[in-house]
């Protein structure tokens, strides 16, 4: 019986890349199984934002099984499996945004405003990756990504979700603050993935290097799962410790 696609049993000690797909993989299942039963020893208004913590590392983990196989046989960036992950995964997690501020008044205007953006930053990522990975032209779709990424990182530190965060103060001003931090640093693993990978990435720069299709995976798979658990793991100590305030 063999593991993976293309018939072998498992991957090379030095393989780093297939490494981080199999254990992307146990960690996402891992985490979508703390998630979902932890979720009922939380209080009723925190079940929503668990559920969608356990759903952002379950989707993630299906696809961590396919792009394991993919990388596998092909030796290839798997290219439109990570970016269906992340168009169902990152509009998720702009959903836990939504939640935690919703008692403050958090509206769905500003829902749509982080999902209009992370749709835009992903669409161009995808469309730089997918045609323009191999052409100095690379940098364009790049720059057109990031400046919705900023976007984002503007609302949640001083836009609509960090005002709210704050009116609403103590805990859910807290896990903003630390949800925040996420964005700005787990989040900024992804463009120096994608500038390492494409050719001339950085405005069309030669960096010396070549792009690197190893490299782009190992930065992506880190930061998923840095980033999908981490999130998780906010939401659930901000849901915990509530609990504790309100028994
Ligand atoms: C769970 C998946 C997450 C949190 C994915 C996040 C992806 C990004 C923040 C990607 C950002 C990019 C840029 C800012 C510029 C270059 C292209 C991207 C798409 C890699």
């Amino acid at each position: 019986m063999s593991l993976f696609l293309d018939g072998s049993l498992g991957f090379a000690p030095d393989d780093y890349v297939s490494f981080t797909f199999f254990a992307g993989y146990m960690a996402m299942l891992a985490a979508s199984v703390f998630f979902f039963f932890e979720r009922s020893r939380v209080s009723d208004e925190w079940k929503t934002s668990m559920l969608v913590s356990g759903l952002i590392t379950g989707i993630a983990a299906v696809h961590y099984y396919y792009m394991r196989d993919f990388y596998a046989s092909t030796g290839e960036s798997p290219v439109v499996l990570r970016y269906v992950d992340w168009t169902l995964t990152v509009p998720l997690m702009c959903v836990e945004f939504y939640l935690i501020t919703k008692k403050a008044g958090g509206t769905k205007s500003i829902l749509w405003k982080l999902i209009g953006a992370s749709v835009v930053m992903l669409v161009c990522g995808y469309i730089g990756e997918a045609f323009y990975a191999d052409m100095s032209s690379s940098w364009v779709w790049g720059a057109l990504s990031g400046a919705a990424y900023f976007y984002i990182v503007w609302m949640v530190f001083r836009g609509d979700v960090a005002k709210l965060a704050n009116s609403a103060g103590g805990q859910v001003a807290k896990a903003n603050k630390m949800l925040g931090k996420f964005v700005l640093i787990g989040w900024a693993i992804y463009p120096i993935g994608y500038i390492l990978g494409t050719t001339g990435g950085l405005f069309g720069m030669d960096l010396g290097i070549n792009a690197n299709t190893e490299v782009l995976n190992l930065c992506y798979n880190i930061a998923d799962a840095v980033n999908k658990i981490g999130f998780g793991l906010v939401i659930y100590s901000l849901a915990i410790s509530d609990n504790k305030a309100t028994a």
